[in-house]
């Protein structure tokens, strides 16, 4: 197998005068960050971060943890960027399973690193960016970010790293579960940006892109790190906690061509009053991480003239695998799969579904799959199948071949012994004007039946009538999927990813 360094691979896309990264502070050329990144791996190897190392990066989308990421790749050593929406305790659990070295931290999180350090007796070395280093007390070694930057090696080889080796390192819990790091080749990252980047969103040097999500998330990393730079085009990475607010004007002073969000920002962006022009440079914004429902693409095409096209990724399978396209684009739908990529729904036996309207569990197989779960055989067997990816997604194929999502496998309810899919009473539930956001999940009726119900965000001004949103989806629905109790909560719970977290409405409603 021929020798492949992803992250030489990302630098050498873009005419080197090109701008490939601006943020708030600093806009890099692609010379200016090719240097960077290859200070940054000169700058571990002086630490004595060998290949296969893990480097781990709990910082702000800035210009330090775009070239921290290529420079650990560089170095041959494992880039394993982690949420910063953590207490110590549970990024001391990534630390301390990942067995990393160096912990890169920036200062707005410099006391969750002191917090965690306490449970990863195998780091050696901290660095410490935006913030003073000497007053980071920890135990350990600590060097301020300049400082490693400083090492001059501008011709560094990079390591002898070949496809197969690995490169990231992507810790997912799921809306549940223990953390688990999806370990990631080179390869995997050229492979996305040549499938789903180049053939459906056709990348080019004059895109700027915008991200919601972080670069620690996959789908935040590829849309702001690997797809800008094999483009040769620009990423725009900003800092601070995304509202609609900040990157509604973020979009009209930057210009992006690309911008990505998952659908809870884009229904925040539709009931705020940014200008309706905010997003006039963007060619197609993206969501992805839950179902986009049809009315929310409805919404923000009218009033933004922007159309969203809705996918879906995993962590596991670095970024989005099935995705609606521009120009056919089915709301409501999560469109087909991403050439290169192959899916299956399969029934509870494991047999294949092949026609329409049955659901079942969508398995993914492509050229950017995991291999595996570091350290976790039991799940990784459980996940991995062969070729073949299990999503936990419930899926149904519609009559024109495209695939609708149903939720999360274990998320379908039944009422009087039919299926229901949480999306769909969902989907009509936005629908009604005094409805921001919505989440149904089974709870059990006076008899211990499950039933659904729907717990409500009230759009602003609107006051939630419970009999008359029971009514909006009898007139809607097919009668059994209407919700039998309506709940009004001031916000619904989510995940670092702005995914809606079913268990705790479950477990709030049941009690
Ligand atoms: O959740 C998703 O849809 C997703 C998309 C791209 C990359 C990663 C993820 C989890």
């Amino acid at each position: 197998m021929g020798g492949f360094n992803a992250a030489e691979y990302l630098l050498s896309q873009g005419r080197p005068d090109a701008p490939a990264v601006v943020s708030a502070r600093r806009t890099l050329s692609y010379a200016e960050l090719t240097d960077e990144a290859h200070r940054v791996a000169s700058g571990l190897r002086s630490l004595g971060v060998r290949p296969e190392e893990r480097v781990m990066f709990c910082m702000v989308d800035d210009v330090e943890l775009l070239t921290g990421i290529l420079g650990a790749m560089l170095a041959g050593a494992v880039a394993v960027p982690v949420s910063t929406m953590v207490t110590g305790l549970e990024l001391g659990k990534v630390l301390a399973d990942s067995r990393a070295r160096v912990l890169c931290v920036s200062g707005e999180f410099a006391a969750q690193a002191v917090g965690a350090l306490a449970a990863a007796p195998e780091v050696t070395d901290v660095l410490l960016d935006r913030a003073d280093a000497a007053e980071f007390s920890s135990g350990v070694a600590t060097h301020a970010w300049a400082e490693l930057t400083t090492v001059d090696d501008l011709d560094l080889e990079p390591a002898r790293t070949w496809e197969d080796s690995p490169a990231l390192w992507l810790y997912t819990s799921g809306t549940t579960g223990q953390p688990k790091g999806a370990m990631h080749r080179h390869a995997s990252i050229r492979a996305v940006c040549e499938t789903y980047a180049h053939s459906i969103l056709a990348t080019a040097p004059a895109d700027r892109f915008l991200s919601v999500p972080k670069l620690f998330f996959a789908y935040g990393l590829g849309n702001s790190a690997f797809f800008p730079l094999a483009a040769g085009g620009t990423t725009l990475l900003e800092p601070a906690r995304p509202t609609p607010a900040l990157f509604a004007a973020r979009a009209r002073a930057d210009k992006p061509t690309l911008f990505f969000g998952v659908p809870t920002f884009f229904a925040g962006v539709l009931a705020s009053d940014v200008p309706d022009d905010s997003f006039a440079s963007v060619r197609y914004a993206v969501s992805a991480g839950e179902p986009l429902p049809a009315t929310i693409f409805t919404r923000f095409r009218d009033r933004f003239g922007v159309e969203i096209l809705d996918g879906i990724g995993s962590t596991e399978a670095l970024h989005i695998f099935l995705s609606n396209r521009p120009g056919s684009i089915r709301p409501g739908s999560t469109g087909t799969a991403v050439p290169g990529y192959a899916v299956e729904i399969r029934d509870e036996n494991g047999a294949l579904i092949e026609g329409t309207g049955q659901p079942g569990e969508l398995f993914v197989s492509g050229p950017s799959t995991a291999m595996g779960y570091w350290a976790r055989y039991e799940t990784t067997k459980r996940v991995f199948q062969g070729e073949w990816l299990r999503t936990g997604d419930s899926y149904v194929r519609n009559e024109d071949g495209t695939l609708t999502c149903l939720g999360r496998f274990g998320d379908m309810l039944k009422a009087g012994g039919i299926w229901v899919s949480p999306s769909e009473v969902e989907e009509r539930l936005l629908q009604h004007p005094s409805v921001a956001e919505v989440a149904v999940v089974a709870a059990p009726d006076a008899d211990g039946l499950d039933k659904p119900v729907a717990c409500v965000v009230a759009a602003p001004g609107f006051a939630v009538d419970p009999d008359e949103l029971i009514e909006f989806c009898r007139a809607g629905l097919a009668a059994f999927k209407r919700p039998r109790g309506v709940v009004e909560l001031p916000e619904l719970p989510k995940t670092a990813t702005g995914k809606i977290r079913r268990n705790v409405i479950r477990d709030q409603v049941r009690e």
